[in-house]
C-alpha cells in the first residue's frame, strides 16, 4: 500500500511530468553526484548550474550563477493564500486559495518535462526536538537540492517520522522556465503547502526557509502558541564565564550574520553562534521562553565579508568538510579560480568575471559582484558553534532585541520599559531597504520585527499574539532597540559597528542581571554615560552624544509614520499598543 507522502508524489510527478523521480538521501555520496550533475549536465542560459571553485583556499565549494532576472526574493510576486483576505491583512498579497492552485496547476502542468523530479525529505529543528517538523520539498534543479541538504537536516529520517501521516508540510518547487512572468510563491497556511515556480532564489526555492520556517511557522506558532520569527540567536560568554542568551531581529541584509558569530572587540568576551536568520521560540515549563534555530546552515550575504568584518564567516567558508559550500553570483578572479566579492581582503584582482559572466571592467561603475550575492554554508563550520546548537530544547532568552537601518532618529540602544513596550518597539520597527528583495534600495518603510515580508497572516493579530505569548511568561526576556547605522549629516557611520557591537550587547546583559542603572528618556531607558564601555574605541564625545540624542522634530515625524503604518490595521490592531503610542507622544510633549 502506498503511504500517503508516496502518493501525493504521485500525484506531483503526474502533474509536473518529470523523466525521472529520485528520493534522496541527504549523503556526502548524494550530494557528489548532484553536483556532478549540476556541472555536466545542467545549464541554465547556457551556463552550467554549478562550476568548480578553487578548492586549495576553498575546500568543497562551487559556483552557481543564478538566471540574471532571479537574484533577490520577490515580495510582489509571493502571496499567502487564506481561505479570506482579510486573514492574510494588508502586509499579504492574497489570492482565493482554489483560484491561486488553478493558476499554479495550469503554471506547473509539464513544467518538468525532460527533467528530473528531486524528492527532498528533511527535518526543521533538531529530529529530536518535540518543536521539529518534518517537511518534503520536491525540485527540479540540483543547486536547490544541494543548498537544502547544507541548509536543514536532510535525510530519510523524515519520511520515517511522516509514517502514515498526510499532514506533512509540503513544497513544491520549479524553475519553469525562469519567465518572471510566470514567477510565482504561493503559500496555502491550511494545507501546510508551498508552491513555488519560476525562481531558483534562495527565499523563493529553499522552501524550508522563509517560506515555512516563517510564514507557515508563524500561523501555525499562531494556533499552537508559539512564535516564529526573523531573528539571529546567540549566547554571550562573559568574562566570569556565565553565558546569556540573546536573540535579535534585523530586517534582511542589516547585519544579523555579521552579529551571529561576532568576534569580541573587548576581552573576555565571547559569542557563541546558534542561529543567524530564523528563531522559533517556545515558552518553556519554567515559564521562561526557549529559542531554537530550525535551520542547520547559513545563506549570507557576500559583498563587506572579510577577515576585517567578519573573520568567522570567512573561516567558515574555508573550512572544508564533506557539506559543499556554494556561492551565488558573486565575482570569480579569473586567475585563481576564487570568489571575490566587493569588500573581500586584499586589492581587487586583475582579472575578474562578473556574476553575470562577463569580463569585470572597473571603469563601468557597476559592481563585480551582485549586491545581494551570497554563500551557503553549513553552520557545523563555523568556529563559534554554542555547544547548545544540538540541545533539543534550545536554549532560554534573557533579552530580545529589535534593530533596523537608521540614519536619524533612533539611538544605539534603547530598553523597554517592559514587554507591552517591547512590542509596541517591535511593532514601530522601520529600515532603510537594501538589496535582499527587489525594490529600490535605502526608502524607510516600517518593517516590524523584521517581519513585514514574512508573516504568514495579519500583522495586526500578530501584535496580539506577542502580547499574547508575554502574558504566558513568568521570567520575560527584556527588549531593547539598537541601531548600528546613525549617521551624521555627511552620511558618515557614527558607531564603528562589527565587533563593538559588543560594548553594547555588555550593557545589555549587565542590565539583564541588573548590575547597571539607566537613563529614563521619553522613548525608554538609554544607558547613562559612564555604564558604555568605551575603552580602547577612539571615538569623540560629541559622536557619543550624537548617537543617543532624541529630536523632537524626528520623534513627531517617526510617529506620525508608526501611526498611519498602525491605521491599516484597524480594529485588529491591539489597544495596548495604541496606548503605548499616545504615551510617548503625551511624554515627548512634556518636559525632560
Ligand atoms: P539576511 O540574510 O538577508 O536576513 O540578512 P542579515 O541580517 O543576515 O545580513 P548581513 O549580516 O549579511 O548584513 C550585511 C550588511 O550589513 C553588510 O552590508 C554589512 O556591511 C552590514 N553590517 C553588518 N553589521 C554592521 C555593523 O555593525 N555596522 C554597519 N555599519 N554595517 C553592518
Ligand atoms: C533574507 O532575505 O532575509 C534572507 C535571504 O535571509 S532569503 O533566504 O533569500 O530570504
Ligand atoms: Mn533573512
Amino acid at each position: 500500500m502506498a503511504t500517503p507522502l508516496e502518493k501525493w508524489i504521485d500525484k506531483i510527478a503526474g502533474l509536473t511530468k518529470p523523466a525521472r523521480v529520485y528520493w534522496c538521501d541527504g549523503s556526502e555520496e548524494e550530494a557528489r553526484r548532484l553536483i556532478e550533475i549540476g556541472i555536466k549536465e545542467e545549464k541554465i542560459e547556457g551556463f552550467p548550474v554549478f562550476r568548480d571553485l578553487n578548492h586549495k583556499t576553498y575546500p568543497n565549494s562551487y559556483y552557481h550563477r543564478s538566471h540574471p532576472t532571479d537574484v533577490a526574493r520577490t515580495e510582489h510576486l509571493t502571496y499567502v493564500c487564506h481561505r479570506d483576505k482579510d486573514t492574510a491583512g494588508p502586509n499579504n498579497n492574497w489570492m482565493d486559495p482554489e483560484e491561486a492552485k488553478a493558476l499554479m496547476a495550469k503554471l506547473s502542468s509539464g513544467c518538468m518535462k525532460g527533467r528530473t523530479m528531486y524528492v527532498l525529505p528533511y527535518m526543521m529543528g533538531h529530529p529530536q526536538s518535540p518543536y521539529a517538523k518534518a517537511c518534503i520539498q520536491v525540485t527540479d534543479i540540483t543547486y536547490v537540492a544541494v543548498s537544502m541538504r547544507i541548509m536543514t537536516r536532510m535525510s530519510r529520517y523524515a519520511i520515517a517520522k511522516i509514517g502514515q501521516k498526510d499532514d506533512f508540510v509540503k513544497g513544491i518547487h520549479s524553475v519553469g522556465d525562469f519567465d518572471p512572468k510566470k514567477r510565482f510563491i504561493m503559500h496555502f497556511p491550511d494545507d501546510s503547502l508551498v508552491w513555488s515556480i519560476g525562481s531558483g532564489y534562495g527565499g523563493n526555492a529553499l522552501l524550508g526557509k522563509k517560506c515555512f520556517s516563517l510564514r507557515l511557522a508563524s500561523w501555525l506558532g499562531k494556533r499552537e502558541g508559539w512564535l516564529a520569527e526573523h531573528m539571529v540567536v546567540i549566547g554571550i560568554e562573559d568574562p566570569r564565564g556565565n553565558t546569556t542568551y540573546v536573540t535579535a531581529a534585523l530586517p534582511s541584509a542589516c547585519g544579523k550574520t555579521n552579529l551571529a558569530m561576532m568576534e569580541s572587540a573587548l576581552p573576555g568576551y565571547k559569542i557563541r553562534t546558534l542561529g543567524d536568520d530564523i528563531a522559533w521560540l517556545n515558552v518553556g515549563p519554567n515559564g521562561r521562553l526557549y529559542a531554537i534555530n530550525p535551520e542547520n546552515g547559513f545563506f549570507g550575504v557576500a559583498p563587506g565579508t572579510s577577515m576585517k568584518t567578519n573573520p568567522n564567516m570567512m573561516r567558515t567558508l574555508k573550512k572544508g568538510t564533506f557539506f559543499p559550500t556554494l556561492f551565488t553570483n558573486t565575482a570569480i578572479n579569473e586567475e585563481t579560480n576564487e570568489p571575490w566579492w566587493e569588500g573581500l581582503d586584499g586589492e581587487r584582482p586583475n582579472k575578474l568575471i562578473d556574476w553575470q559572466g562577463n569580463r569585470f571592467n572597473p571603469g563601468s561603475g557597476n559592481k563585480a559582484a551582485h549586491p545581494n550575492s551570497r554563500f551557503t554554508a553549513s553552520i557545523s563550520q563555523c568556529p563559534t558553534l554554542s555547544k547548545e546548537f544540538e540541545n533539543p530544547m534550545g536554549v532560554p532568552i534573557s533579552a530580545m532585541l529589535f534593530g533596523g537601518r537608521r540614519a536619524h532618529t533612533i539611538p544605539l540602544v534603547t530598553e523597554a520599559r517592559d514587554w507591552t513596550q517591547g512590542v509596541f518597539i517591535g511593532a514601530r520597527m522601520g529600515s532603510e531597504t537594501t538589496a535582499a528583495a527587489v525594490h529600490r534600495e535605502g526608502i524607510l518603510r516600517r518593517d516590524p520585527m523584521a517581519m513585514l515580508p514574512f508573516c504568514g497572516y495579519n500583522m495586526g493579530d500578530y501584535f496580539n499574539h506577542w502580547l499574547s505569548i508575554g502574558r504566558k511568561l513568568t521570567h520575560p526576556p527584556r527588549i531593547f532597540s539598537i541601531n548600528w547605522f546613525r549617521t551624521d549629516d555627511k552620511g558618515r557611520f557614527l558607531w564603528p559597528g562589527f565587533g563593538d557591537n559588543i560594548r553594547v550587547f555588555k550593557w545589555i546583559i549587565d542590565r539583564v542581571n541588573n548590575r547597571v542603572g539607566a537613563r529614563e528618556t521619553p522613548v525608554g531607558h538609554l544607558p547613562r554615560p559612564e555604564d558604555l564601555d568605551l575603552k580602547g574605541l577612539d571615538i569623540s564625545k560629541e559622536d557619543v552624544e550624537r548617537l543617543f540624542s532624541i529630536d523632537k522634530e524626528e520623534w513627531g515625524k517617526e510617529i506620525a509614520d508608526g501611526e498611519q503604518f498602525f491605521a491599516q490595521f484597524g480594529d485588529r490592531m491591539p489597544k495596548e499598543l495604541i496606548e503605548e503610542l499616545h504615551g510617548l507622544k503625551a511624554r515627548l510633549k512634556g518636559r525632560w
